[in-house]
């Protein structure tokens, strides 16, 4: 009897050490005043994430996968797992009663809660439509503004401000496993879900993105629409050039969570740049680029519009958009250098 007892394993490994949690609750007790509502949201988005996962993984057998049959805000077709995502997330947003707003790419408007929440939540609430009926990575992207003056009532235009303002941004990766991968202005974590356990536990603390990668991540289907400068800097990250350490190798998901997850990892760079179909850029600035934005620059990689920094965009509309090049300092630069002309 004893004997069998002994070689039962312990139920949960060394590794599971902290939980997000934990981890928040570590960055509360290390904050003087904080009166734990920001730990209260992020446990709030977390289970969320939660949520969503779980129906991700079961998506062909509940009937989650194809079109609703609307037309969304953006004028696209909208997935079941879309409306799905966008309906948890706003449901357990509303109910933590710490938002008096909440923006997502799903909601025609910004959305003011019936109370006076201290913090505004904008959110793509799943990432990477087009390989949602395909099993290939999606994600969610979230990125939380505090309010200026939460006593007064919110106002639609409190989502209006530049990613700098932001004070925590996230995204979760549905991949082989589901990943969370957050800041809260304190460098970057990333923490993994034990689906058995239903809880996510840190895997990589302080993540640095690497100053010059291998790797450049863009739709090369663009080519033909992209400005001479990108289609410049495009021929030169393919040139042969071996002690420069070019050509780069080429990934390209179609998933931003996925493509920026391996370019925060990895070092490189990751492209969508404005082109003659889309002047403006594709991705939109306030619940894409900036918490995106926000992460690698805490991770120590930079993020850019092809000039300007996204972080000091200044947004006159909710559902705005804007190129975006994020990952390595130094590969960032150097598209920069080209898209800009001085190169
Ligand atoms: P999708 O259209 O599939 O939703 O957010 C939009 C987005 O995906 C990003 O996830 C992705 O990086 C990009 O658009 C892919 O666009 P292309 O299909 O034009 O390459």
């Amino acid at each position: 009897m004893s004997d069998s007892i002994s070689h039962i394993p312990p139920p949960v490994s060394p590794t599971h050490g902290t939980t997000l949690r934990d981890h928040v609750l570590a960055g509360m007790r290390a904050a003087p005043g904080a009166t734990g509502e920001f730990t209260s949201l992020l446990s709030h988005i977390s289970l969320a994430i939660r949520i969503i996962a779980s129906r991700v993984r079961q998506a062909g057998l509940a009937d989650l996968l194809g079109y609703t049959g609307e037309i969304n805000v953006q004028g696209e077709a909208v997935q079941k797992l879309d409306a799905y995502a966008n309906e948890v997330l706003v449901n357990v947003l509303e109910r933590s009663g710490h938002c008096g707003i909440i923006g997502s790419e799903e909601l025609e408007g910004a959305r003011t809660a019936g109370h006076p929440g201290k913090y505004v939540v904008l959110f793509d609430p799943l990432d990477g439509s087009s390989n949602i009926d395909l099993n290939v990575s999606i994600g969610t992207i979230f990125a939380v503004l505090r309010r200026q003056d939460a006593t007064s009532p919110p106002s639609v235009n409190e989502a209006l401000r530049p990613g700098r303002d932001l004070i925590a941004a996230g995204y979760a990766l549905y991949g082989p496993s589901t990943l969370m991968v957050l800041s809260t202005g304190q460098g970057v974590h990333v923490f993994t879900m034990d689906p058995n356990v239903g809880e996510f536990f840190l895997c990589q603390s302080n993540v640095r993105c690497p100053p010059r990668g291998a790797l450049y991540s863009v739709n090369e289907g663009n080519h033909a629409r992209w400005s001479p400068g990108v289609q410049n800097w495009n021929a030169w990250i393919k040139g042969d050039a071996k002690d420069e350490g070019r050509p780069y190798g080429h990934r390209y998901v179609g998933s931003l969570v996925a493509d920026a997850h391996r370019t925060l990892l990895k070092g490189g760079i990751f492209a969508y740049p404005a082109d003659k179909k889309s002047p403006k850029g594709k991705l939109r600035l306030l619940y894409e680029a900036n918490p995106m934005a926000f992460i690698f620059e805490q991770a120590g990689g930079a993020a850019i519009d092809g000039g300007q920094r996204i972080l000091d965009i200044a947004p006159s509309t909710l559902h705005e958009r804007t190129p975006l090049i994020l990952g390595s300092t130094e590969d960032v630069e150097a598209f920069r250098a080209f898209s800009t002309g001085a190169r």
